[in-house]
């Protein structure tokens, strides 16, 4: 198992990558991607079990299906350091005819890709089928699944989240990146979504909070406590609350950088901010 300290040089350098990445081609979403980057870094890098000789059917190995499609950036650093591809592809990211497109496809055979996501509120449902074929096919494996708290608003969401319910889809964990922020601002603003927790229970679903979205040993924990909950009949919910743009002060308390690049200038300081840990790509 990795120490917190490895794990937290890890998403540092991931942190390096994210702004990399989006600024070379001036387009991408790195608010999200930091806020993200610490649950998906345990995740990765501690939780799930699973062979980096990517298939698609993913037998008796763990799976992750990204629903919010723009946090792109994050996604592949991961995989990249996790060992699906070389770290030197990111380079590629957003390129004509790259396999790292700016949203995940899966025609371009990019590896850990399992779904093509970027059109917002699929993922739960694509996510709940590979649970129910696990159970089908005997595979004790679990589903793991991340979405944005803005994504919710998605009607599908609800269609899926009433069906896990209802067909006690328990291999599966579904992390809600709670950052309380979308597109155009807060969620608050947009159109509030009331209590998270008791809508998710109210579908039949156990939920659970991680106060600390950006802490290693609270997302440990969290994913333990998470993970000690699936086989007991009920999809499980990790409401992750997490700080958009984390690890970089002038991209945090704010959704400005939702789908914004750094100027020159700007990335010059986020790099300053979080010195090269494994080596930049
Ligand atoms: C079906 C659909 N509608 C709208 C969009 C445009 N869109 C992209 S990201 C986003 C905001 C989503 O908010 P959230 O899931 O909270 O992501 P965050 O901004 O926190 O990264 C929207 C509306 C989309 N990608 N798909
Ligand atoms: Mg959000």
């Amino acid at each position: 198992m990795p120490t917190t300290q490895q794990l937290q040089d890890f998403a540092q350098q991931v942190r390096r990558d994210i702004v990399r990445m989006v600024h070379a081609v001036k387009s991408g979403h790195p608010g999200g991607s930091l806020g993200c980057n610490e649950f998906l870094t345990v995740l990765y890098q501690e939780v799930m079990e699973y062979s980096t000789e990517f298939d698609m059917d993913g037998k008796n190995e763990d799976l992750f299906f990204l629903s919010n499609g723009h946090i792109s950036p994050v996604f592949y650093s991961v995989l990249a350091r996790s060992g699906f591809f070389p770290v030197e592809e990111l380079a590629t990211f957003r390129l004509l005819n790259t396999r790292l497109q700016g949203h995940p496809t899966t025609h371009d055979k990019l590896p850990g890709v399992r779904m093509a996501s970027g059109s917002l509120g699929q993922g739960m449902s694509n996510a709940i089928g590979a649970a129910e074929a696990k159970k089908l096919n005997g595979d004790d494996k679990l589903v793991y699944s991340l979405h944005g708290d803005g994504e919710l608003q998605e009607g599908q969401i609800w269609e899926a989240a009433m069906y896990a319910a209802g067909k006690n889809i328990d291999n599966y964990i579904a992390t809600i990146d709670y950052n309380g922020q979308q597109i155009d601002g807060s969620t608050n603003d947009v159109l509030p979504m009331g209590d998270l927790k008791a809508k998710f229970e109210a579908f039949g679903w156990t939920v659970l909070d991680v106060e600390k979205g950006n802490d290693i040993d609270s997302i440990k924990a969290g994913l333990a406590e998470a993970k000690a909950l699936t086989g007991k009949g009920k999809p499980v919910c990790v409401l992750l609350h997490t700080e958009m743009g984390n690890g970089i002060d002038f991209m945090m308390y704010t959704h400005a950088w939702h789908g914004k690049p750094p100027s020159d200038e700007q990335l010059a300081e986020a790099l300053r901010q979080n010195p090269e840990t494994l080596g930049d790509y």
